[in-house]
């Protein structure tokens, strides 16, 4: 098989444009089994499968550096070098990431995750090159939905004044991870309309030249309209007025239209070059070409049905939040919900069915949907923005500048808190506490569980300043043994009142502080266990009511800057014991793998967690013993 022997990017120069479509052929193939198996992101991929043999064609890589933008679409490029053999451990604990990664390959020029950042990575790579006086190219790979992102604007903006020669591909595939929105998307569409016209004047001129006497005149009239026609069809401006030279639209499956272009952008040693590619999401496998969004990102499934392997039992957080937003909106008509393009993994696209008029998608722009929210909010209305924990951290200026300093009711829903599995360090959402904890007036939840969150937001409507709710991925439900009756801001609930420590979790770790207290039950420790559901401000009364044992915290966040700080932090200040031990993540960037491997990693499991509490308890214990004798 021609894959299984493409070692680097060398062994594929040399085949013919057959050889290289039976090898986009294979690639497909193992891409579909693969992600099939492990979950990831498989319409992007099959999206650009020419495009990247395509590129690694005409480059040479990693002389050449070829940046991608958010990364989700790089498994091409990475079984094109060197990768084929480990990719069935992709995503999987200790192996292939989902992302470009500087450690696993000198491919892997620039790591990502997040979107619209590989223009400006990529204008920085070239001055660099310029600096040191390199002979290299440097090319990054932008979807249009990443261009609905704000960086991608000031690295265009900065790029097309410089002069420098860069290569920016615009892979178009009208999709963000659900279809495309905003007015450059709409300028897209304008051009692609361009292609129709390109390849509609192909047939008037066959057509033209074949009418006996007064074909060839008529052609040669229309010809002279060209340029007016083309002025009216193609507003290609955008990109030229910045100072990009733009090609395209081209088609984004034709390796020879590709390879062309390519090659004509290399030689242009002036200025940076936009190349737009148009290409199917999904393409040549016909579930994802039929279903892009729910492919885009996918658990392992059945390649023959598209069926998912394990159906969930519970539903996720988002869903849950969306149904009581909903029913609050019923009431009260100021109520507005705001998605960063992810409607459907917020959950909030059950809103904007019932609710079309006051839901915004703002593209993947979190920036401006949350200064957007606060403009709402200081114009009487009451909005809710839904965004994943991770990609909160762009709007730490816009969260204390725009909405906290003037008490603004927002609330932010952070889906995907904490540890979030096999898309690894870039998605964790592990600093949102640090991030919010720190703002005056900020009012930070925690819901222990989906019954927790549901009355959390049927309190949010009456909130008087900022409000931030955090919850994670798996979804919870302890209502079995805990039935979620009240919530109070600012009260923490006690679920177990033991007397010989007590252990203070927050959010998704109140589920696993109870399995360490039934194990500790075992052993003959009693411990209290109290969820902690309000972050900010803290149940201050209820922390020196239990500072009389050892205290334990528990968080699925890093320890700096979090709840254990914040609860340490407060006990130093009232002079009272600090806690013992608190659980958290430790200072370093946490990789991929199940949540349950990497709670492991990081010695959080429940009996990891137990072995730790009884060895300090057991220590607490001895002065006193070796004082009695
Ligand atoms: C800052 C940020 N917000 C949201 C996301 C989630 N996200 C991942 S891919 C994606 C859509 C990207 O669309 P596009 O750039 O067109 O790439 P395609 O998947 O269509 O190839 C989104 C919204 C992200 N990665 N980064």
């Amino acid at each position: 098989m021609l894959l299984e022997n493409v070692r680097t990017p060398k062994d594929i120069k040399a085949l013919s444009l057959e050889e290289t479509a039976d090898l986009a052929q294979q690639i497909r193939d193992k891409l579909i089994t693969t992600v099939a198996e492990r979950g990831g992101h498989l319409a992007s991929n099959l999206g650009v499968v020419e495009l990247t043999l395509a590129l690694h064609r005409v480059f040479d890589m990693p002389w050449d550096r070829l940046v991608f933008d958010v990364g989700h679409q790089s498994y091409v490029h990475k079984l094109l070098t060197g990768r084929y053999w480990k990719f069935h451990t992709l995503r999987s604990f200790g192996g292939l990431s989902g992302f470009p990664k500087r450690a696993e390959s000198e491919y892997d020029v620039f790591e990502t995750g997040h979107a619209s950042t590989a223009i400006s990575a990529a204008l920085g790579l070239a001055r660099a090159r310029d600096l040191l006086g390199e002979d290299r190219q440097v090319v990054c790979l932008v979807g249009d939905g990443a261009l609905t992102g704000g960086m991608c604007y000031e690295a265009l903006n900065d790029a097309g004044s410089s002069g420098i020669p860069l290569i920016v591909i615009l892979n178009d595939n009208e999709m963000s991870i659900a279809p495309n929105v905003g007015a450059l998307s709409t300028h897209l569409t304008n051009l692609r309309v361009s292609n129709g016209w390109l390849s509609s004047k192909r047939k008037v001129k066959t057509n033209l030249q074949r009418i006996p006497g007064v074909g060839k005149k008529l052609y040669r009239l229309v010809h002279a309209t060209k340029s007016w026609l083309k002025s009216l069809f193609v507003q290609e401006g955008f990109f030229t007025s910045l100072g990009f030279k733009y090609y395209g639209p081209i088609d984004g499956h034709d390796l020879k239209q590709l390879e062309h272009t390519l090659r004509q952008a290399r030689e242009i040693k002036d200025g940076p070059v936009v190349i737009h590619v148009l290409t199917q999401k999904g393409h040549g496998y016909d579930k994802a070409e039929q279903q892009p969004e729910r492919f885009h990102g996918v658990p392992p499934f059945y390649v023959e049905t598209g069926d998912a392997r394990e159906s969930k039992k519970l539903p996720p957080f988002g869903k849950v939040m969306a149904e009581e937003l909903a029913e609050a909106a019923k009431a009260e008509p100021r109520i507005t919900a705001i998605t960063a393009a992810m409607p459907g993994g917020t959950g909030l696209d059950s809103f904007a069915a019932k609710f079309p008029s006051r839901f915004f998608d703002v593209g993947i722009a979190e920036e401006h949907a949350v200064t957007m929210a606060a403009g709402l909010a200081a114009g009487g209305l009451r909005p809710y923005v839904a965004i994943y924990a991770t990609f909160f951290q762009r709007a730490f200026d816009q969260l204390i500048h725009d909405v906290a300093m003037q008490r603004l009711p927002v609330v932010f829903l952070l889906d995907r808190a904490g540890l979030v599995g096999e898309d690894g360090a870039t998605h964790h959402g592990v600093f949102d506490l640090a991030q919010t904890l720190p703002v005056p007036g900020l009012t930070v939840l925690a819901p222990r569980d989906l019954g927790e969150l549901r009355l959390m937001m049927r309190w949010t409507p009456q909130a008087e300043g900022p409000v931030v709710i955090r919850y994670g991925r798996r979804s919870v439900d302890m209502s079995e043994r805990y039935p979620a009756r009240s919530f109070r801001p600012g009260h923490w609930e006690i679920l177990e009142a033991g007397v010989d420590c007590a252990i203070f979790a927050v959010g998704s770790m109140v589920q696993e502080a109870v399995t360490v207290h039934d194990l500790l039950a075992a052993e003959g420790i009693r411990a209290a266990v109290v969820n902690c559901s309000t972050v900010k401000p803290m149940d201050a009364e209820l922390l020196r009511a239990f500072a009389d044992r050892p205290v334990f915290t528990m968080e699925e966040h890093v320890l700096t800057g979090g709840f254990g700080a914040e609860v340490t932090g407060f006990m130093v200040e009232e002079e009272l014991p600090p806690p013992v031990i608190s659980f958290g993540l430790p200072d370093t960037f946490v990789q991929h793998g199940s949540r349950g491997q990497l709670l492991r990693y990081l010695g959080l499991m429940p009996e990891q967690m137990v072995r730790r509490i009884m060895a300090q308890m057991r220590q607490l214990m001895k002065p006193e013993t070796e004082a009695d004798r």
